[in-house]
């Protein structure tokens, strides 16, 4: 149990707590100062009552009862990092993220449906698959693209029935794989049945499955909505105000309700019982919310760009209900969970993913998808040392009880080589090199559809190009809040989800000015390093060691008693020298082997088997 943290404490004794650290971790990502600038002998050890005098500008008077409340939290002990790792199915398998309504239309509606994928499970076999993640299929009016949920039992008419659903599972078996499917239950549409009863009738016990308050406004509290605008709106005739952090259609589930937990954990064990393999769980850390629903804090707002977050991002009551979760379903089936969990920072992501404390298998964590001081809507170009530093800091104090996931792209973010490579010149280069890492570091891939085909950011032209309501209520605020609309267009073309969520250019037959065409070679890519992972057990389960990690450089080695890789990365766009290789053979990067420079971008693998060695002398 580590000590109190009071206002006496000092500034490395809070970096030495699980939430303090994450706390001033994300507060250095926001503000772009590097982890010297807190943690030199000087700064380390100013009290907190010094740092409250410094930033007084920043952080107002009530934000420190806040912090010490969260800090103090989550004072148990860390699980030690050593150990022995695990063996499972979801640390060897390369996952595949399924977009479905712009994965593959097989009906020529325009929409993506589910014999769309069943179409393209040769493909996606092919390719060295091993794991399907379907992003939500389930009935919903769509506002925010079937993350918002009217029934947890239906599969929605656009993409298609139950009965092709069960056609898919039985054919991705089939085939070796395995599917998981997308398990949004922080909050239901406000169609949803349990919340028009809510509604509808004051005395409904379903009133208090949601946050519902006959509260006028100003008694309400002040948090902001993920998606612009205030948390709260009204429903119904009565004009109740409910709570939403994310669309007005997106109502939060009162998760303190044990007949809620109840109700989930029975549609979690349904889904399991016919046979699907686990779950990708949607903002799964925000379902505990502070008793009462506290104020959020003002500079916590200004600086996070949402208010409240500190009452739910790690609520009081987080990790029983996942393990509960985990004790009443996962666990009795075997089955896989990845949780969703934007703002948790390393430690709590160890937290909730310690085998030990069977809460969830892994999790997304997102600190690596901008560099610091940027958020999504900023047009700014990515530095990949900041990536590096990202990767090597969690594999190497992630811990062997814990197993981290790799992906660069999902259906919430423009394409990442985008960001890389502003001017478009360095593209292939920089898909090879993400590919490489992906499957060559220590984690379970998640390929997001289109990876593999080399597509980029979409130039759409205006707001009306625009389908996404985080987007558009985003650019509404904007306008309203005095942006000149040129400016506001630059925000969300840079930060728009939409850039993922585009049609998969099967057939290279896209508008004709506004072209993405499949890249075959990227494709012949993916193959080669999925099959590589899978013939050597080395990529996965083989220890990690840094050769170079200086400016623009990344060299590093995989090995275990058998064999080795070596992997040459320059992370910039200079000509960099190529580290000598004692390595026997180039796996990648073969024509360009001899040559003593590396190109920009330029990945090499160099491969060495200590056997044969051992056999000729
Ligand atoms: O919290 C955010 C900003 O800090 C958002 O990035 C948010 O965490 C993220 O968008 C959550 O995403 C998931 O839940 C949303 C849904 O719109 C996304 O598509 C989904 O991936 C609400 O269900
Ligand atoms: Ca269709």
């Amino acid at each position: 149990m580590k000590q109190i943290i009071t206002m006496h404490s000092r500034v490395k004794d809070v970096w030495n707590t699980i939430i303090g650290h994450d706390i001033l971790a994300k507060l250095l990502l926001q503000t772009g100062l590097s982890e010297k600038a807190l943690l030199n002998s000087l700064v380390g050890n100013f009290s907190l009552w010094m740092i409250r005098k410094m930033t007084e500008k920043i952080l107002d008077a009530p934000f420190w009862p806040a912090f010490l409340h969260l800090v103090n939290s989550e004072l148990d002990d860390e699980a030690p990092l050593d150990g022995k790792v695990e063996r499972t199915w979801w640390k060897e398998a390369v996952f595949y993220q399924i977009y479905p309504r712009t994965f593959c239309d097989s009906n020529g509606d325009g929409i993506g449906d589910i014999q769309g994928i069943i179409q393209k499970l040769d493909y996606l076999k092919e390719l060295g698959v091993d794991a399907l993640w379907l992003s939500p299929i389930y009935d919903s009016p769509m506002a925010d693209n079937g993350y918002d949920i009217r029934d947890y039992e239906k599969i929605n008419s656009d993409f298609g029935t139950m009965e092709d659903f069960e056609q898919l599972l039985k054919e991705v078996h089939a085939k070796g794989m395995k599917l998981i499917m997308d398990l949004v239950v922080n909050h239901t549409s406000d169609e949803h049945r349990w919340f028009q009863q809510a509604i509808q009738d004051p005395k409904s016990p379903y009133r208090d499955y949601y946050f519902i308050r006959p509260y006028t406004k100003e008694e309400l509290n002040n948090w902001t909505s993920f998606f612009s605008g205030s948390a709260w709106s009204h429903y119904g005739k009565e004009k109740d105000w409910a709570l939403h952090l994310f669309a007005e259609k997106q109502v939060d589930l009162n998760w303190d309700n044990p007949k809620v937990r109840e109700e989930i954990a029975d549609m979690v064990n349904r889904w399991l019982d016919k046979g699907v393999d686990g779950f990708r769980m949607d903002v799964i850390n925000y379902i505990s919310k502070d008793k009462g629903l506290p104020a959020g804090n003002e500079s916590v707002g200004t600086l996070m760009g949402y208010r409240g977050i500190e009452h739910y991002y790690y609520g009081p009551h987080l990790h029983t209900y996942l393990h509960e979760l985990h004790q009443n379903t996962f666990a009795k089936h075997h089955a896989f969970s990845i949780g969703e969990t934007p703002g948790l920072g390393r430690k709590m992501c160890r937290r909730v993913t310690g085998a030990e404390r069977e809460e969830l298998d892994m999790v997304f964590s997102f600190d690596h998808l901008e560099t610091p001081g940027h958020v999504r809507w900023d047009a700014y170009q990515y530095d990949l040392n900041y990536y590096r530093n990202y990767l090597l800091d969690w594999q190497k104090n992630y811990g062997n009880n814990c197993w981290m996931s790799l992906f660069y792209n999902n259906h919430d973010n423009p394409r990442m080589v985008s960001k890389i490579d502003l001017a478009g010149i360095y593209r292939k280069e920089i898909e090879i090199l993400l590919a490489v890492l992906q499957f060559t570091m220590k984690g379970t891939p998640f390929i997001y559809q289109g990876d593999e085909m080399g597509l980029v950011n979409y130039l759409f032209r205006s707001i009306d190009d625009i389908q996404d309501i985080e987007s558009k209520n985003y650019y509404e605020k904007l306008i309203l809040e005095g942006e000149k609309e040129i400016d506001a267009w630059k925000t969300i073309l840079a930060g728009t989800r939409d850039h993922a969520r585009r049609m998969l250019p099967w057939n290279n037959q896209e508008i004709p000015e506004l072209k993405q065409e499949i890249d075959t070679s990227i494709q012949s890519i993916y193959k080669q390093l999925i099959h590589l992972r899978k013939e050597h057990s080395c990529l996965i389960y083989g220890e990690l060691n840094v050769i170079d990690c200086h400016f623009d450089r990344f060299v590093y080695e995989r090995k275990d008693a058998k064999e080795s890789f070596r992997i040459d990365c320059n992370l910039g766009n200079q000509n960099r020298k190529a580290y000598k290789m004692p390595h026997e053979y180039a796996l990648l990067g073969e024509s360009s082997s001899c040559s003593k420079e590396l190109r920009p971008y330029e990945v090499r693998i160099w491969y060495y088997k200590k056997e044969r060695t051992a056999k000729k002398n």
